[in-house]
């Protein structure tokens, strides 16, 4: 084997190895997609009900997708929002108030100012069963970040946000409450 073969060759193993590089970094991109999830449960026993939601951030881009279930609200219309702590204990007053990392006023999702958390009002149907989805940039999941939803709650109220109301909506008693993992 001459010298030329041999650098022909280690050129070739250079080109390989870029290559295998570029693919894996290309394969660990799609693999960093981040999610979270939180489970929802009543609050009160007065008032059973249940729910999930889930986060999944790819690129800047956060989608969640929100179902609920509450038999005894059936026909009416419910304010969800995120607020600020992770915690769901005393009938979920220890999440303390809406998710506000702007220091914004309370508001209407996606109209002049609105908090973080502000995710707004669901319709429950005849079954009580109601669902929505909002895609957003705001958002981050799992990195972190101010605007990380990554271990805040979620909230369900008992009636409907006004949009108005400083700083709560006048939503009401909190009856469905989620930890965002
Ligand atoms: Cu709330
Ligand atoms: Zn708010």
């Amino acid at each position: 084997m001459n010298l030329k073969a041999l650098n022909i060759r280690s050129l070739l193993v250079m080109v390989a190895l870029v290559l295998t590089a570029l693919i894996y970094s290309c394969t660990s991109l799609k693999g960093s997609k981040r999610e979270a999830k939180a489970v929802v449960s009543g609050t009160k026993p007065a008032i059973p009900g249940s729910g999930s939601i889930s986060f999944v951030q790819t690129g800047n881009e956060v989608e969640m997708e929100l179902e609920l279930n509450f038999p005894s609200k059936a026909g009416q219309t419910v304010a969800v929002h995120i607020h600020e702590h992770g915690d769901c204990g005393n009938e979920g007053n220890d999440a303390h108030g809406h998710w506000n990392p702007t220091k914004a006023n309370h508001g209407k999702w996606g109209q002049g100012q609105f908090h973080l958390g502000d995710i707004g009002n669901v319709t429950l149907d005849a079954n009580g069963k109601g669902s929505l989805e909002l895609e957003t940039t705001l958002w981050s999941v799992g990195t972190g970040a101010t605007n990380d939803v990554k271990g805040k709650a979620i909230m369900v109220h008992e009636k409907a946000d006004d949009f108005t109301t400083q700083p709560t909506g006048n939503a009401g008693a909190r009856i469905g409450c989620g930890v965002i993992m």
